[in-house]
Parts: structure tokens; C-alpha cells; sequence
């Protein structure tokens, strides 16, 4: 990273989404944060923040950081939308404020208790059959297996078709990076995964009680339109699914690499909460979002240009040595709130509740029942440009 253009305003010519800062993106974090408070990308003209202070103060700043121009490299304002954009992600106040208002109770933990005992049942039966397997892949047999049985059916989304979850939140989560070879990769399927995807959020496909349903009662009750009812469902669908998958690989990953936490946790199973909110810090599964500048918005001594695309490195803000003190260190005894790996402000994450007890279930059943866990090959990445993704994690268990 050089210095060229204004004195204050450091240049970066790197490629954020290339394969190899994808692949381990902890030396170009670090580079960013040295760098200074804002760096200009110059490759794609779009301004980076990877320090905490700064990333934190513009996700909580919503006026002039906005989110209806589209949170991706793309601006809707002069490209179109790949798919209608989200009622939620991709909207700001006032048009926000309905959908969120209605999605939130319906996400609460409190509305979430009725599904606590079948999920730890599901959770028991799941981890008790790899235990007896001795190994398996942490990614496909417990970090995908656990929320593809469990959050369709929550959502009230049939069995059939499922399988076009994963695929659909791999394309647009690459979508809002540039249109690189991932985005290529995409697109052979999309059409068809799409319309799958799109046709469970009909009021006829969705099962009484769920939260799909709740969300067509709201919009019976007047609080949304019914035009909207079908896009907040589909926000469930699109945020819901790959996210969590990748919760789960990312706390298991964080217990391989640190085996005298796994003792800690099987010390204190009171601490499985606090330990999946650790490893979203550690790891941060969405490693980005951008916003887009309203007016010209001062940082540090920087000018941002109205109009211009900020993004926002979660991954590098949450490993700041400025904010955290060994950043890198999955530990237990610290206090991971205040990452921003949820996000912060008015589009912090409406889903994290959701997040928490799929995760608890699921590491308190291996608490119980695994002594020692413990990588037998490499952990392969799956490259995505905004998650932080993994295509496989062999790993060999020991009964407790
Ligand atoms: C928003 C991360 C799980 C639904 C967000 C944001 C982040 C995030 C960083 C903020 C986006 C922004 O500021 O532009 C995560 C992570 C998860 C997770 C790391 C799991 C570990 C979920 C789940 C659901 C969900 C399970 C659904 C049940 C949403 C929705 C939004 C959102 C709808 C948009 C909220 C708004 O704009 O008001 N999530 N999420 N997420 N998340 Fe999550
Ligand atoms: C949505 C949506 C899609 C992707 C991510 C997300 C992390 C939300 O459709 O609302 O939040």
C-alpha cells in the first residue's frame, strides 16, 4: 500500500476479491488497518475502512452511509439489481422501518423458545451419529447438516428443493463483490435455483405457524403490504441458511486450533454462548459489506466523495489490535461483544437470536458427548467474495 494521491489518502492496488487475499485475508487486514483510517481501492475506485473505530462509526451511521444504493461493489442507482432488491439489507429508514418491525418479534428469543427442545433433540441425534462414525467432515455432516434439518422447517419451507439453499446464498453473497470468476461460476444455475427459491415465499408454500407465515399474518394485520410479505420471507431465505452453516464451521475450526478451549468449554458448558460469539469475532463469516456515501463524508482527515462505495472490512474491524487485545487468539475469557460481526446500527443482524441457538444446540450436544476433537487433514476454503467460506474440515472425535 503507497501513499501516491493526497498525502492523507493511502492508495491500495490490491484486489480485495482476488483468489489469494479470499483465500487468507489476514495479511491485506493488516495492511488496511496500517494503512490508515480510510484507503482508496483504486482497482475499483471505492474507499475501505479496516480499522474498528471507523468501521463501527459507519455502520451505525445510516444517514450518511447508505444502504438503498445497494451493499455490494454494484450501485443500484446506475446498475440494476441483479433480483429486487431486500426490503431489509438493501433499504434505509423510513422504508426500513416496516419490514424490520415486523420481522424482529417474530425473531425474538423469547419467540424462539418454542422450538428450543426439538432443536437440541435434532442437535443430540445429529452429533450422537457422528460420534459413532469417529470421523467425519465438519462442514457437510454437522456445520451443513444441523441448520439445513432444522431452519427450513422453522421457516415452514417444504423438504423437496432444499438443496437449492446453499447454492442460492453461495451466488448472492458473491454477487455483492465485483463480477469476477465466482460470480461467473454462478450463474449456469441461478435461474433455476432462484425460481425455487422465490416460489417457497408464496403464502400457499409455507406452513401454518412458521416464520414464514407470521410474516403473511403481519401483512394481514396491515403492518406490511402483501406485495411485501414474499421478499421479507425470501430475506430469511437468502440471510438465514449459508450464514449459520458457516457459524457453526467457524466455531468448530476455532476449537481445532485451539484444543485447551475445547477443555475450558467441557469445563463450563454454560459457556457454549459466549463461545460462538467469540468465533463469529475470531472468524467474522461475512467478511464485508459496502455502503455508499450520501454527501461528502469527512473520516479521519479523508474526504469521501457523495456517491462513492465504502467497504466496510467486519473481518479486519474485529481483529483490530486497537480494539482488542490479542486479536487473533480465540479465547474464551474475553468479551467478544461489541464485534461487528452481526453488524451494528439499524442493519444489525435481525437473525443473530436464530444464529445463537442453532449454534448452542449444537455445541452443547458435542460438549456432552466429545472428550477431544481433533483436525485429520487441512480444513479446504471454499472461496466466496463476501463469506468467509469452507468446503471441507475432516475431523476425528473422541467420546467423552
Ligand atoms: C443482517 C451477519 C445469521 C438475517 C446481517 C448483517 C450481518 C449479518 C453482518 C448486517 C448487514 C449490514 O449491515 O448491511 C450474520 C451472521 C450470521 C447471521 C454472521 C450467522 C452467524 C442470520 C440468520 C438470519 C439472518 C440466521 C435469518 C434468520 C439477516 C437479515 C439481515 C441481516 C434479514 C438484514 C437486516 C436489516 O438490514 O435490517 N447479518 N447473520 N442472519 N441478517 Fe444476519
Ligand atoms: C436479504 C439479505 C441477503 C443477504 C444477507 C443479508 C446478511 C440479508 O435478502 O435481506 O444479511
Amino acid at each position: 500500500m503507497s501513499t501516491t494521491s493526497a498525502h492523507t489518502l493511502p492508495t491500495s492496488h490490491e484486489d480485495p476479491f482476488g483468489d489469494e487475499i479470499l483465500a487468507e485475508p489476514a495479511p491485506f487486514h493488516h495492511a488496511l488497518r496500517e494503512a490508515g483510517p480510510v484507503v482508496h481501492l483504486d482497482r475499483y475506485d471505492v474507499y475501505a475502512m479496516g480499522r474498528y473505530e471507523q468501521v463501527h462509526a459507519a455502520l451505525v451511521d445510516w444517514q450518511r452511509f447508505e444502504s438503498s444504493a445497494g451493499v455490494g461493489l454494484s450501485n443500484f442507482r446506475t446498475q440494476a439489481p441483479w433480483r429486487p432488491p431486500s426490503l431489509l439489507l438493501e433499504t434505509d429508514p423510513p422504508h426500513h422501518d416496516a419490514p424490520r418491525h415486523v420481522l424482529e418479534p417474530i425473531l425474538t428469543p423469547r419467540a424462539l423458545r418454542r422450538l428450543r427442545d426439538r432443536w437440541e433433540a435434532e442437535a443430540e441425534d445429529l452429533v450422537e451419529s457422528l460420534v459413532a462414525r469417529g470421523t467425519f467432515d465438519a462442514v457437510t455432516d454437522l456445520a451443513e447438516a444441523f441448520p439445513l434439518r432444522v431452519f427450513p422447517d422453522a421457516v415452514g419451507v417444504r423438504r423437496e428443493g432444499r438443496e437449492n439453499l446453499l447454492p442460492y446464498g453461495d451466488h448472492l453473497f458473491n454477487a455483492f463483490g465485483p463480477p469476477n470468476h465466482l460470480v461467473e461460476r454462478g450463474k449456469a444455475r441461478i435461474a433455476e435455483v432462484s425460481a425455487w427459491v422465490n416460489a417457497q415465499c408464496a403464502r400457499e408454500a409455507l406452513r401454518p405457524g412458521g416464520f414464514g407465515a407470521q410474516i403473511w399474518q403481519a401483512a394481514d394485520r396491515g403492518d406490511i403490504t402483501h406485495e411485501q410479505a414474499p421478499l421479507i420471507v425470501r430475506s430469511l431465505l437468502s440471510a438465514g441458511v449459508d450464514t449459520t452453516v458457516l457459524g457453526i464451521a467457524a466455531v468448530t475450526h476455532a476449537f481445532l486450533s485451539a484444543p485447551d478451549q475445547w477443555d475450558a468449554l467441557r469445563r463450563e458448558p454454560g459457556r457454549v454462548r459466549v463461545a460462538f460469539d467469540e468465533a463469529v469475532r475470531w472468524a467474522s463469516p461475512v467478511q464485508t459489506f459496502f455502503r455508499t456515501a450520501t454527501t461528502d463524508v469527512a473520516v479521519a482527515d479523508v474526504t469521501i466523495p457523495a456517491g462513492h462505495k465504502i467497504l466496510m472490512f467486519l473481518g479486519a474491524a474485529n481483529r483490530d489490535p486497537r480494539r482488542w487485545e490479542r486479536p487473533d487468539a480465540f479465547d474464551l475469557d474475553r468479551d467478544p461483544s461489541g464485534h461487528v460481526g452481526f453488524g451494528m446500527g439499524v442493519h444489525h443482524c435481525v437473525g443473530q437470536h436464530v444464529a445463537r441457538l442453532e449454534a448452542a444446540c449444537v455445541l452443547s450436544a458435542l460438549a456432552r458427548r466429545v472428550r477431544r476433537i481433533e483436525p485429520i487433514g487441512e480444513p479446504v476454503r471454499h472461496l466466496n467474495n463476501t463469506l468467509r467460506a469452507y468446503a471441507s474440515m475432516p475431523v476425528a472425535v473422541t467420546p467423552a
